[in-house]
């Protein structure tokens, strides 16, 4: 039986205050990230015993192609969501912000220019996304430089492996859940305040292991 759970926050509730509110940040992980974790177990269980033992949520992400035809879009929504949110916790802080320095510092400013310039697409481009959807900072392994892309709903960007070499670095949740109590329907003021709590040094670590 597939067995992924959910996990545990690195921080309380309410450490992102006052950017990210506490009864956001609880029901966010606790309803939404549980009820991802709850569909993929349940996705895998109706599949082969082959399939209900992987418990490597990226392998089965970058071979998204391989799923049988009757779970892959329930695994491809799941599936991304668990890994998505996983990211997303571990990508912000109490007291984050800032710049990278570094790499990373580097590969942003050869990508977009200047670190302001990549935050204005990131932001601007995020705030666009038609309906749900995720930012994304990513590495492409191909042309060894970092990018930007959307993916819409919870389609991860793993899932473009094995075509463009992604691997996501930083992603930016904009589905109403992550931000409509505190921010109602203004999502371009979450993401201006959401730059605040950015952990840079867990995103430089991701962009050491993706061997830039
Ligand atoms: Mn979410």
């Amino acid at each position: 039986m597939a067995n992924f759970t959910l996990p545990t926050l690195p921080y309380p509730y309410d450490a992102l205050e006052p950017h990210i509110d506490a009864k956001t940040m609880e029901i966010h992980h606790t309803k939404h990230h549980q009820a991802y974790t709850d569909g993929l177990n349940k996705a895998l269980g109706g599949l082969g015993a082959d399939w209900q033992n992987k418990n490597d949520i990226v392998e089965i992400l970058k071979n998204i192609d391989t799923v049988p035809e009757s779970a892959r879009g329930a695994v491809n929504f799941h599936g991304g969501g668990y890994n998505n949110h996983a990211l997303f916790w571990t990508s912000m802080k109490k007291g984050g912000g800032g710049e990278p320095s570094g790499d990373l510092g580097n590969a942003i400013k050869k990508a977009f220019g200047n670190f302001n310039d990549f935050k204005d697409k990131f932001s601007k481009d995020t705030v666009a996304i038609q309906g749900s959807g995720w930012g994304w900072l990513v590495f492409n392994k191909g042309s060894n430089s970092v990018q930007f892309i959307t993916m819409p709903n919870q389609t991860s960007p793993w899932t473009k492996w094995k075509a463009e070499k992604l691997v996501p670095l930083l992603g930016l949740d904009v589905w109403e859940h992550a931000y409509y109590l505190k921010y109602q329907n203004r999502r371009a003021d979450y993401v201006a305040a959401w730059w605040n709590v950015v952990n840079w040094d867990e995103v430089q670590k991701r962009f050491q292991q993706a061997g830039h």
